[in-house]
């Protein structure tokens, strides 16, 4: 294996406790259409812009919308999810872990990045307080094609100087894993190996990353 000098962060669900809110967000909006979505379709819609959710919303209801209808339901979507980030969110829902291995591994040399579809990203990040642990930030409004394209990890590696081959990836969506594979990275899943079959390894947070055994990656 090459190298690895740089390491992409996916965001929500891998740096921030926020895919909580995506999901509540998306169920209220399903339930003013007359049906419902479980936690297990909602793996599909982690890591995938918003657009692309609502299409796979829409067909997993069996609707179909004019794009106006589309953009009405996307705003109404977004609005939930920001009033839920306003209330919910502080630098509290970092994840336990993360500031330590990012603190580790920028002292270490290694450089950093932030690879999110989420086009509030730069809000996140902001109200989190995490901006000057990262060398760029890549998120949705920067981006045209969603994961599983690897665009979003691509233009991250291009924004810090570092070939692809020489990142890895910390991804906790199927979408996302495929995105770092497809764009020849190394992959750490945050989550399940059962669910992020595709990840190099998985592990189930932060607090088992420490900078040795990164080192041994
Ligand atoms: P927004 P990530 C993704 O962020 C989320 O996983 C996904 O649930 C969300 O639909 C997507 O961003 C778009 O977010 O509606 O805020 O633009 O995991 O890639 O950091
Ligand atoms: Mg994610």
């Amino acid at each position: 294996m090459a190298e690895i000098k740089a390491c992409i962060f996916d965001m929500d669900g891998v740096l921030v406790s926020t895919e909580i809110y995506h999901f509540k967000a998306w169920q209220r909006l399903t339930e003013t259409l007359g049906f419902t979505i479980d936690e297990k379709f909602n793996e599909n819609l982690k890591g995938v812009s918003r657009s692309v959710c609502i299409d796979l919303i829409l067909k997993h209801g069996g609707l179909q919308k004019t794009q106006e209808e589309k953009d009405a339901l996307a705003a109404q979507k977004n609005k939930w999810f920001l009033e839920y980030v306003q209330t919910e969110i502080t630098p509290k829902n970092v994840y336990p872990g993360v500031i330590n291995f990012l603190e580790s591994i920028r002292k270490a040399g290694y450089k950093t990045a932030i690879g999110s579809a989420s086009k509030n990203a730069p809000l996140l990040v902001e109200k989190l307080g995490i901006q000057s642990y990262f060398d760029a930030i890549v998120d949705g409004n920067m981006i045209t094609k969603a994961k599983p394209n690897p665009e979003v990890f691509l233009k991250g590696a291009e924004l810090i100087g570092v070939k692809p081959e020489n990142c890895v990836v910390f991804e906790d969506a199927i979408s996302g894993v495929e995105a770092a594979k497809n764009g020849g990275m190394y992959c750490v899943g945050v989550g399940s190996p059962q669910t992020l079959t595709k990840a190099n390894f998985c592990i189930n947070s932060f607090t088992e990353m420490s900078i040795d055994r990164f080192s041994e990656l």
